[in-house]
């Protein structure tokens, strides 16, 4: 099974919209595993956002970032990293088809509710960027039996 790693972003927190979004992805069916509030910090910031970090709207995303406190999860499930990405939709709120979390909570570019690791890749860095292994939870969740079939599992 795969692991994303999803933050709730400090527009999430401040419009609370948390348990909003998070019903989102425990309705489909996906495993919550670990989840945390943090005070994102410029190393933290530097690290995660660093493919964005030459862009002209880096420091105004860093701005916004650390505006207030974010919660860190991670999600486990068959196929999470492609089942997360599609529930959150297109990076930009407005480019976001109704019906995704962004698409129906985001009208904008850079407060778009949440964050989700975009491939198996950036989902093992970024987990352990954020978690520490005694953070993150094995435990046999009861509705398996009936979130997948035997072969599935
Ligand atoms: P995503 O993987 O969908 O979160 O998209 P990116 O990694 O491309 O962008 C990360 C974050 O940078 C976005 F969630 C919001 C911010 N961003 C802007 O503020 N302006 C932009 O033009 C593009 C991204």
């Amino acid at each position: 099974m795969e692991r994303s790693l999803i933050i709730f972003k400090p527009d999430a927190l401040n419009r609370g919209l948390v348990g909003t979004i998070l019903n989102r992805f425990e309705r489909k069916g996906l495993k919550l595993v670990g989840m945390k509030m943090i005070h994102l910090d410029d190393d933290l910031l530097c690290d995660h956002y660093s493919h964005h970090k030459e862009k002209p709207f880096f420091e105004r995303l860093a701005k916004f970032m650390k505006s207030a406190p974010s919660i860190v999860g991670v999600v486990e499930g068959n196929n999470a990293i492609s089942v997360v990405r599609d529930l959150v939709g297109e990076t930009k709120g407005y480019d976001a088809r109704a019906g995704t979390i962004r698409g129906d909570f985001s009208l904008s570019g850079q407060c778009n509710v949440i964050h989700a690791s975009d491939s198996v890749v950036s989902a093992d860095i970024e987990i352990v960027r954020f978690f520490k292994d005694h953070e993150l939870f094995d435990y046999e969740k009861v509705d398996l039996n009936y979130v997948y079939a035997e072969d599935e599992i």
